[in-house]
């Protein structure tokens, strides 16, 4: 007998998995062959990481994260087989666009893609006389269709749904500044046609647990992680949180349950991180003490999730659990 599936997503059986390890007791729990890709994994690459992975043909494809020796960030297309052992292009991207005014690619880092309408978009951080979202489109991960940016600089975490919303496109983001910015919170966009953004709602604030608490791992700054996951409940987000310490900022993973039909309507949050910098990898780097999930794929009939995500800057890794216990980690743990 089938059992009652909780997300309303594919069967992909032959997603990247590994069994919670013996003795732990965390909701998410972390690959032990990480990284599983290395920061040279190509030539001239100082760092690959806050990269998206999907599904695609039966296997697996992605846009990765790659600065560059001269510490350019680019964007390079990938394939692989198994979601554990990747190919990653040696040239970056170069987007395909008629419109001369966004066709000098200056920067772009921290993609994510979305299967939506059997196309794959992949929004990204784009460098337009300062940082706003950025969006292309392709069908096989060689010719990439860049398209308008969405917002005015300055924005970052664009977050596509992979479906229509009461009839329009959707899209979470987080406004921001010039620099590292020290504040954000996450909003939702929509759009007819992918190009025209706006009916924008707040959904987020970085918070604390109570008025009178200084500090939370979710205190500084929040942005949206991998592409939402419908499911009975609502739209699961996993997003990550920023703390500022006195040695810098800290990025953790949390997750959210939004509303399926106002997704900027938050049923529960986390109080709890669910992941946060503790391995070698995760808190010694370019940027020390950073987790940064871009990226999961699923598995309705299992309940299995599997997602990727930045360590420190400079490598990715790859953790797992399980939706079920997700959500009733969200109910039991809530801020909301
Ligand atoms: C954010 C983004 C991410 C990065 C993080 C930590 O502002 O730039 O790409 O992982 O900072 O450095």
């Amino acid at each position: 007998m089938d059992l009652p599936k909780t997300m309303i997503v594919e069967n992909l059986p032959n997603i990247p998995w590994q069994g919670r390890p013996e003795g732990c007791s965390s909701i998410v729990w972390r690959y032990d062959h990480n990284p599983v890709i290395e920061r040279d994994l190509i030539p001239r690459a100082n760092s690959i990481f806050n990269s998206a992975v999907v599904a695609y043909n039966g296997e697996f494809a992605g846009v990765f994260r790659v600065d560059d020796t001269s510490r350019s960030m680019r964007l390079h297309s990938g394939r692989s087989q198994d979601g554990f052992t990747f190919e990653i292009d040696e040239e970056p991207i170069r987007f395909v666009c008629d419109e001369p005014e966004i066709t000098e690619f200056v920067e772009g880092y921290d993609p994510r893609v979305c299967r939506l309408d059997n196309r794959y978009y992949v929004t990204w951080c784009n460098n337009y006389h300062g940082y706003t979202i950025g969006m292309a489109y392709t069908h096989d991960f060689k010719t990439f269709h860049q398209m308008e940016n969405s917002f005015l600089p300055y924005n970052r975490n664009g977050v596509l749904f992979p479906r229509k919303i009461n009839g329009k496109y959707a899209m979470l983001s987080r406004p921001s500044d010039t620099g590292h910015t020290p504040f954000g919170d996450i909003f939702y966009s929509e759009s007819p046609d992918l190009i025209h953004w706006g009916c924008h709602r707040h959904v987020m604030a970085p918070t604390t647990d109570s008025p009178t608490q200084t500090c939370s791992w979710q205190c500084m700054k929040i942005g949206a992680g991998p592409i939402p996951i419908e499911t009975t409940k609502g739209w699961l987000l996993f997003y990550h949180g920023v703390l500022q310490s006195c040695n810098g900022f800290v990025y953790s993973m949390g997750a959210a349950l939004l509303d399926i039909d106002k997704p900027w309507k938050v049923i529960h949050r986390t109080r709890d991180y669910l992941l946060n910098p503790r391995t070698l990898y995760e808190c010694v780097g370019d940027v020390p003490n950073v987790v940064f999930p871009c990226a999961s794929l699923q598995d309705a009939a299992t309940g299995r999730i599997a997602i990727y995500y930045g360590c420190a800057d400079t490598v990715t890794g790859l953790a797992f659990c399980y939706v079920d216990e997700v959500l009733d980690f969200l109910k039991g743990n809530s801020l909301v």
